[in-house]
């Protein structure tokens, strides 16, 4: 109905609020009309990439599959939100290169590591301090941030639902919405 389409790949540490921003902003494109669908790890880590790890190896091939998944959507005249860390610059850069100028859109949910860590919502970061688990992103696995983002959302200082706005107003500007 008269819209584009898109990947919205936020990028993020663990607990900065990447699936709760992505599905605030799907709830707001679903109200508009406009057919949105998030991709996460709840339907992705514990389905198709069953059986992936951690390890630099595997989150290359996570996010590889995932912006193939999410290339489909733009195909199918979907937007797709993607939720997953994504620490690594190179893996996104070649989602970026799958599609079109434009139909990729990365927004970096930004939020201070101590912030993160002090919300811990699942207690992975006290686990992975005291050792328990390996190669956790920001404590001891790397996070490369975003060097020329479309967004950042600093959601430590922003709620969610402004932050989703200002999603939406991007969206809008680049006349996608
Ligand atoms: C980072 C981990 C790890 C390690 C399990 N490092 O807060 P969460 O629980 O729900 O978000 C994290 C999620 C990260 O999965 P992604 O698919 O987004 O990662 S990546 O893009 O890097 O492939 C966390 C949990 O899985 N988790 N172990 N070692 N996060």
């Amino acid at each position: 109905n008269g819209h584009g389409s898109a990947v919205l790949w936020f990028t993020g540490l663990s607990g900065s609020g990447k699936s709760t921003l992505a599905n605030t902003v799907q709830h707001l494109l679903l109200e508009r009309g406009v057919q949105a669908y998030v991709l996460d790890g709840d339907n992705i880590r514990h389905g198709l990439n069953r059986g992936l790890t951690f390890s630099p190896e595997d989150r290359q091939e996570n996010i590889r599959r995932i912006g193939e998944v999410a290339k489909l959507f733009v195909d199918s005249g979907q937007f797709a939100l993607t939720a997953f860390i994504s620490p690594y610059r190179e893996d996104r850069e070649r989602v970026r290169a799958l599609l079109e100028p434009g139909e990729f859109v990365e927004v970096f949910v930004d939020c201070p590591l101590n912030t993160c860590e002090q919300r811990d919502p699942k207690g992975l970061y006290a686990k992975a301090r005291r050792g328990e688990i390996a190669g956790f992103t920001g404590v001891d696995a790397p996070y490369e941030s975003p060097e020329k983002p479309e967004l950042i959302i600093y959601t430590d200082r922003c709620g969610v639902e402004e932050g989703a706005e200002q999603v939406i107003q991007y969206l809008i500007d680049q006349g996608l919405i």
